[in-house]
């Protein structure tokens, strides 16, 4: 009965204590349905063993997982009329036929409806894979395929863990590998330079009648495969965040169809933005340019199922989402906006509510669903926040507003803002006639992975927080 009830929460732990012996952590594998110890915090040092603990925990979820009493197992049970009533299945729109619908009714977007399923499936994935991110370890440094070394560190300077390479290789391939090859080229937090979908797929450019598949998608994809990976090690939610540009019109191509210039685009240009989110459920969140559409797994049938259509985010809301730990080193205008929330206790009229999980996904979907503001401003360390414009503030501002919020980077929308364009329109090889001083890695650094301060979240409260800025904040700015 334990496990049954159990296969609808996505990572399960029992912690346990026994007799001040220590303290032991177990996970129920989602795979094999039985329970493994992860963490032993402390050796156990009374009578019990670590074995014992196990075997005991072990026969207990065996007994309640044999258990045919129905009336204790609200999902088995035929018989209770009560749990039949509450549990009965809605009827769900599922995710592909709203693509259908969708895709077919705008004809900006009409060619991605087998690309955004095929990245819904890549969800799914990444769902289990956070899932069994413990149980299999899936822990520790990657090791590079080709060399059989530890992986570099990546662009953002953090040494890429298994997990990360897993899941960035699933968002990948979906991006480049749906069957209408609607994306041309994608960008990743992952990796340091944008690549081609021919690149990606192992195709060689060389030869024309398999480069024309990759190269003539009409659109370029951006995307956070893992963003809050740290989370993980504590069972707290993480998410994946992902954006889609049409191709611009008049720019050069290389061979395979990458340019960067075609990534460095205003957050106004964006078709399609969404995101996934890894927690209580695993939900996906969609706009396509015309409201906010959000999708909840069925783990059933793991199919998305549309539970939220029409998202709108309350004008004014109680919530706000920020890392207060560092607020001594936030700007004058933020410090300012804090204090005053917190001497009158209120925001939009409530009493205030604090809530960071510390994954963008998870505090900006619950500003979304309640009502508030989501901030991570510039700090002392970071002049520019710590959040990439790119693949993290402009899709999420692009949901904020699809659903009648707002995103701002204080001073201004962020969708608005132009990413740093390369000083040459040579996009890729460098150095090699007009410019020798093309530097791509360090063009591509500071447009793709440009940093911007974040506010977002209801109206009301997005719009207070740019009132203390234009205030309080730097005219410079
Ligand atoms: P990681 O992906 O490196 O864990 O960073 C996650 C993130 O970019 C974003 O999801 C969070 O909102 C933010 O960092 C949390 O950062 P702090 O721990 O500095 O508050």
């Amino acid at each position: 009965m334990m496990k049954n009830i159990l296969q609808l929460i996505p990572v399960l732990f029992i912690v346990a204590t026994i007799d001040k012996g220590g303290v032991y952590a177990f996970q129920l594998s989602p795979i094999t349905s039985s329970t493994r110890c992860r963490h032993q915090h402390h050796q156990h040092q009374g009578s019990i063993s670590r074995a014992s603990i196990i075997t005991s925990l072990q026969s207990s979820l065996d007994y309640h997982g044999s258990n045919t009493n129905d009336s204790l197992d609200p999902l088995a049970s035929s018989s209770s009329s009560q749990s039949e009533a509450n549990m009965k299945k809605k009827d769900l729109r599922t995710l592909q036929r709203f693509l259908e619908v969708e895709c077919w009714k705008l004809p900006t977007i009409r060619t991605l409806d087998s690309t955004l399923l095929t990245v819904s499936d890549a969800c799914k994935q990444i769902n289990r894979i956070v899932q069994r991110a413990q149980t299999d370890d899936l822990y520790g440094a990657a090791i590079d395929p080709v060399t059989g070394q530890l992986a570099e560190v990546n662009v953002q300077g953090e040494v890429q863990q298994q997990l990360d390479v897993l899941c960035n290789t699933l968002m990948l391939r979906a991006f480049c590998g749906a069957s209408n090859n609607a994306i041309c080229a994608v960008a990743s937090e992952e990796e340091p330079l944008p690549r081609s979908c021919a690149d990606v797929m192992g195709y060689d450019t060389t030869n024309s009648a398999t480069s024309n598949i990759f190269t003539s998608g009409e659109y370029v994809a951006v995307f956070d495969p893992i963003d809050g990976s740290k989370n993980i090690d504590s069972s707290l939610p993480v998410g994946t965040v992902f954006g889609i540009y049409r191709r611009p019109e008049g720019v050069e191509f290389e061979k395979d169809g990458l340019n960067l210039d075609s990534f460095l685009q205003r957050g106004t240009e964006m078709v399609a933005a969404g995101y996934c989110l890894y927690s209580a459920t695993t939900v996906l969140v969609l706009t396509l340019g015309s409201g906010v559409h959000g999708f909840t797994l069925d783990p059933d049938k793991q199919t998305f199922l549309q539970t939220h259509p029409n998202m709108r985010i309350p004008d004014v809301g109680s919530l706000y989402s920020f890392n207060e730990a560092y607020s001594r080193d936030y700007n004058e205008p933020v410090q300012k906006f804090l204090k005053n929330m917190k001497e009158t206790g209120k925001m939009g009229g409530k009493k205030v509510s604090s809530r960071y999980v510390g994954a963008l996904v998870a505090d900006v979907h619950n500003v979304l669903i309640n009502g508030g503001i989501y901030g991570y401003p510039a700090d002392r360390d970071n002049p520019q926040g710590k959040l990439r414009l790119l693949y993290e503030s402009a899709p999420m501002a692009m949901i904020m507003e699809q659903a009648g919020g707002a995103g701002s980077t204080g001073y201004g929308r962020i969708l608005d803002v132009l990413p740093p364009q390369p000083h040459s329109k040579k996009s890729r090889k460098g150095g090699d006639n007009d410019d020798e001083e093309f530097d791509l890695e360090k063009e591509a650094e500071k447009g793709i992975h440009v940093r911007v301060p974040t506010f977002l979240g209801s109206v009301e409260n997005v719009f207070e927080l740019d009132q203390f800025h234009k205030y309080y904040g730097d005219d410079d700015e």
